[in-house]
């Protein structure tokens, strides 16, 4: 099946009518049609299908017990209303390229995976990159049991519900001392390919990243006979601290947003009792993103004692700075620089991926895809077709080099 046939098959899973955005969420409907879809594809190339521990999905063309795999792929799964490049572009142009490699009737000397990472986003469980950082031993059988949607459903209730094995999730080291590269190709997010007007790039590095909950806990009380002086009200020291956060992220020249907000009792004729706001911040370095999430969370509190509000900030993931290994990146840059007309700048991106959290373990590298507006997470992302189709070759390249003779 052609690019253009895959990306049409996955098109309609999980879109909404309304905003045409992307609904995928980890173990649900829409993601399971997804993995279906996955597993279709790998079977009509003749790839052997595997579901790893942690149910992350996988389609091996040789024999992994032979070690030094060269592994591509993404991730299916969106945020709330995403859009339908990030992840899917990557996973649709690992089976293109495949395909592509196989036209050019080239012979494989290393065994070439193309995996689905599950629960890349953590729209539903509030931890990105959950299948690779489980992988990985970066998140615990125990943190991970922990781990609760909006309506209580624990990780492990959603994969059953979901027909998946929660009893062998953990660390998968033996599967992934078997990689020998993971090349995971991603639309941009952001407009640097656009400015420099190239079609790919390849990644230097992953900002420092991670999510902050605040809790700010008030007095429900009646909105028409409350006076304004006898109110505690969480609302208002919340507003403030979006507002620092947007002072201390341009200070330092990172970045800070708060995009999730959960009130109670949510009615609209009551004082909130409690306003919990997620903040995601990420910053080019530790310091910096220190600086920034240290001076929001005293903002906040100086913001609740005035206002008679309590105040709780949980840190509920980090992810540390990923350098992507030089040697593979030069490797690419390599590869890709045989072709003269292909200029592929290295840049760096504010957006995690499980090729971020595959890097401390195995030799990883990224290729971005132009985006000509750089938005992202937004029904609203794009890539044009020229620039995918460019993608493609680029990643038919990259594992012609790597994996062929
Ligand atoms: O960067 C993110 O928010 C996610 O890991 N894609
Ligand atoms: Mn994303
Ligand atoms: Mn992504
Ligand atoms: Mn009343």
């Amino acid at each position: 099946m052609t690019f253009h046939g895959m990306w049409a098959e996955l098109l309609p899973i999980g879109r909404s009518s309304a905003s045409g955005g992307y609904r995928r969420f980890a173990w649900t409907g829409a993601d399971a049609d997804c993995r279906d879809w996955f597993r279709a594809q790998a079977e009509s190339r003749g790839l052997t299908y595997e579901l790893d521990r942690n149910a992350n999905q996988w389609a091996w063309l040789g024999d992994p017990a032979d070690g030094d795999a060269v592994v591509t792929g993404s991730h299916l799964d969106s945020v709330p209303d995403g859009g339908a490049f990030d992840g899917p572009l990557g996973v649709v142009s690992s089976f293109a390229a495949l395909d592509e490699l196989r036209a050019r009737g080239v012979e494989f000397t290393r065994p070439l995976a193309i995996v689905n990472f599950g629960d890349e986003e953590g729209a539903r469980f509030g931890l990105a990159c959950v299948g690779s950082r489980l992988a990985a031993g970066q998140l615990t059988v125990e943190q991970a049991h922990k781990l609760t949607d909006a309506d209580g459903i624990t990780l492990p209730q959603a994969m059953e519900g979901a027909g998946y094995d929660p009893g062998t999730i953990g660390p998968d080291s033996e599967r992934l001392s078997r990689i020998g590269a993971f090349v995971e190709l991603h639309v941009e997010q952001g407009r640097a390919l656009d400015l420099s007007g190239d079609r790919v790039g390849i990644a230097s590095a992953i900002w420092p990243h991670g999510r902050w909950r605040f809790d700010f806990r008030g007095e429900a009380n009646h909105a028409g006979t409350t006076r304004l002086v006898d109110r505690r009200d969480p609302m208002l020291s919340y507003a403030e601290t979006v507002l620092a956060a947007r002072r201390e992220a341009q200070l330092a020249g990172a970045v800070a947003t708060f995009g999730k907000i959960s009130v109670e009792p949510n009615g609209v004729n009551a004082v909130p009792s409690l306003v919990r706001g997620w903040l995601d911040s990420r910053a080019a370095d530790q310091s910096s993103l220190d600086t920034v999430v240290t001076g929001i969370e005293k903002a906040a509190r100086e913001y609740a004692e005035a206002q008679g509000v309590g105040l709780d900030v949980v840190r509920e993931s980090f992810t540390p700075v990923v350098e992507f290994e030089h040697a593979l990146r030069d490797e690419l840059a390599r590869i890709l620089g045989k072709d003269a007309d292909l200029k592929v700048p290295v840049l760096g991106t504010g957006a995690g991926h499980d090729a971020g959290i595959l890097s401390g373990t195995v030799p990883t590298a990224m290729l971005f895809v132009r985006n000509p507006t750089g938005v992202s997470h937004s029904p609203a992302e794009y890539a044009a077709e020229d620039d995918c189709v460019a993608g493609v070759t680029a990643l038919a390249d990259v594992l012609e080099g790597l994996a062929c003779r």
